[in-house]
């Protein structure tokens, strides 16, 4: 079956929470999926990549009252900051909302009613954590106390600091009120239960013979059904979020509306460009979801459930991201181990395509990511610049100083082969989720690029035999343009810059694999040469280290500040105590 006649592929990414800036953990789900969807289009498949910013919840209701400002407000400045930061790195999504939007208040309440007329919603009297001084319940962030399944310290929704395991209203041990640090007490509440229990033999089935993604992603759930699935509670006593049907004083989960937001956003898409969104939620067409490791649970149970019980279609596959570390150690941004995307990369005058790159090629998608200066440093002199770049640039100059276009000749059938080896490489990689590998691929073409070009030795048989020489030139630019197609995904901008040199004028973002093959046509005209990356100098590199080590030094010491002082943590730096910041820090990373 030729490949584009694949059903159309929605691909989402894991909703970044509107109340904090980005940071390289987010990019760590997002560069892929954007590799992933540059490289299904240039397949010739239809695909639709959605996102939007996650706005519910207490992680947002939190830290709007820590800065005086009203939810919306505090989602509204972090909406745009998102959709600018993205844009800035290549991410271009289909449609980026939020889960405010009307398209999400109507959608969640579509599938909440659903679910209850099918009956797989029901009441039950639970004890809700109520804060007697504050005169408030506590759901999920608002109260923190001991896990009862490993005995760490844990927030009201999960065991963040220890198992891991989702928590759910009512479990949690010796319960204290996350806003005044006082005791809190359990009280009897009404809440609605979702029959998650009921989904066990859907859910084993489905895991084990439909869902594709990554292995990581698929054996964790799996795991998680054999050890058995309780009832899910699916409301929470908050103004700010979707209002539960029938119960003004209610809100759902944020876990139940953020997915929903993923065919929100698809309606948003749809509206806008005259297209379906049953195509792919209610028919067919296959849904990819990029997310991180961390939130495998609520994308490979809870939501295959909800949908399964709602009649919607469930997610073709899940593609679970490993974690972030940075210079070897733990990511957290209260101990300063972040990188910001934008004060610490993009303001700092880093190339989008660096960091791509980085991202894309330093180890297996599903493995832990280290981010260090100096490691990015190495890979971008040795790789881009001493393999990619030197290949572009000696060739482009070579050929437009003594032919000025794409002189005559014929492509060699190793140089043919080899390309086509690695167009075939850098498909089956990303098809299956292996960037690293894709990269790789790609940059053996290069590799062997440099090798022709050093053993034609054109700068001498120019002065033999100038048609030789075009000939060799021909297939290096030939090479040249195809190594242009196959790194697009990964590093949109730079081939964009190389492929106009290289004289092309179709859109490169739109070119396809098979492009790569359709020989360069002698006579293009060469636009004028440029090097496509420049070294990293030890200068540089040195001030982000110094920059990076101040962070860790400042955040050190904020912490040893705050122990010795006897006041209550002051509330104005962020609000939150070190303690709970290191949580909600942990939960948005
Ligand atoms: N907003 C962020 C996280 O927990 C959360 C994702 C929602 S995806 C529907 O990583
Ligand atoms: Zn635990």
């Amino acid at each position: 079956m030729p490949e584009s006649s694949r059903k159309p592929v929605l691909v989402t990414c894991g909703l970044p929470y509107a109340n904090g800036t980005a940071h390289i953990g987010h990019l760590r789900t997002y560069i892929p999926a954007d590799i992933f969807v540059r490289s299904l289009r240039k397949k010739g498949i239809e695909v639709t990549f959605v996102c939007g910013s996650d706005t519910h919840g207490t992680p947002i209701v939190v830290n709007a009252e820590e800065l005086g400002i009203t939810p919306k407000e505090l989602v509204e400045m972090y909406h745009k900051h998102f959709d600018e930061t993205f844009k800035q790195l290549g991410i271009y999504f289909d449609a980026f909302g939020t889960t405010d939007d009307p398209e999400n208040h109507n959608r969640t309440l579509d599938i909440v009613n659903k679910m209850i007329e099918k009956g797989y919603v029901y009441p039950k009297t639970i004890e809700i954590a109520y804060c007697p001084k504050c005169n408030r319940f506590l759901p999920d962030r608002y109260v923190e106390g001991s896990c009862p399944y490993c005995g760490e310290t844990a927030r009201g929704d999960e065991c963040d600091q220890g198992c891991g395991k989702h928590l759910e209203p009512g479990e949690l041990q010796n319960p204290i009120c996350a806003i005044c640090s006082g005791p809190a007490e359990y009280r009897q509440q009404e809440h609605f239960f979702f029959k998650l229990s009921e989904f066990s033999d859907y859910l084993m089935d489905y895991l084990s013979n439909d869902l594709g993604g990554t292995t990581n992603a698929r054996n964790y759930a799996l795991g998680w059904v054999k050890q058995g699935l309780t009832d899910w509670c699916i409301t929470r006593n908050l103004e700010w979020g979707i209002k539960f049907p029938g119960h003004e004083d209610l809100v759902v989960y944020v876990w139940v509306d953020a997915p929903i937001g993923y065919i929100a956003f698809t309606e948003e898409w749809a509206a806008k460009v005259g297209d379906s969104w049953e195509k792919y939620w209610k028919n067919d067409g296959e849904i990819v979801h990029f997310i991180g490791g961390d939130i495998t649970y609520h994308h490979c149970i809870f939501w295959p459930a909800m949908l399964k019980g709602a009649g919607y279609s469930v997610p073709t596959a899940v593609v679970a991201s490993g974690m972030v570390k940075i210079e070897d150690k733990k990511f957290s941004k209260t101990r300063g181990y972040v990188v910001w995307v934008g004060e610490d990369y993009l303001d700092q005058g880093f190339h989008p395509d660096l960091l791509r790159y980085y991202l894309a090629s330093y180890t297996s998608h599903t493995k832990e990511l280290n981010f260090s200066w100096h490691v990015l440093q190495e890979k971008i002199n040795t790789e881009l610049v001493a393999v990619l770049g030197n290949f572009l640039y000696r060739t482009i100059l070579f050929a437009s100083k003594n032919y000025g276009k794409v002189p005559e000749g014929e492509l060699e059938p190793e140089v043919k082969e080899e390309i086509e080896k690695a167009i075939n490489g850098v498909k089956v990689a990303i098809a299956d989720y292996e960037f690293k590998k894709a990269v790789d691929a790609a940059m053996a073409l290069a590799s062997l690029g440099n090798s022709y070009f050093q053993a034609q030795a054109p700068w001498k048989l120019v002065k033999e035999d100038k048609a030789a020489c075009g000939n060799v030139l021909y297939n290096c630019l030939h090479i040249s343009k195809a190594l242009g197609i196959i790194f697009e995904p990964v590093i949109p901008q730079t081939m964009e810059r190389a492929w106009k040199q290289l004289g092309q004028e179709e859109d490169l973002h739109t070119v396809q694999y098979s492009e790569a093959l359709v020989p360069i046509k002698a006579g293009t005209k060469l636009a004028k040469p440029e090097i496509l990356f420049t070294k990293l100098e030890d200068d540089l590199i040195g001030k982000m280290e110094e920059i990076a080590n101040q962070r860790i030094k400042a955040a050190n010491a904020k912490k040893y500040i705050g122990k010795g002082s006897e006041k209550e943590p002051s509330k104005s730096e962020g609000m939150l105590s070190a303690e709970e910041a290191t949580k909600l820090e942990k939960k948005n990373s």
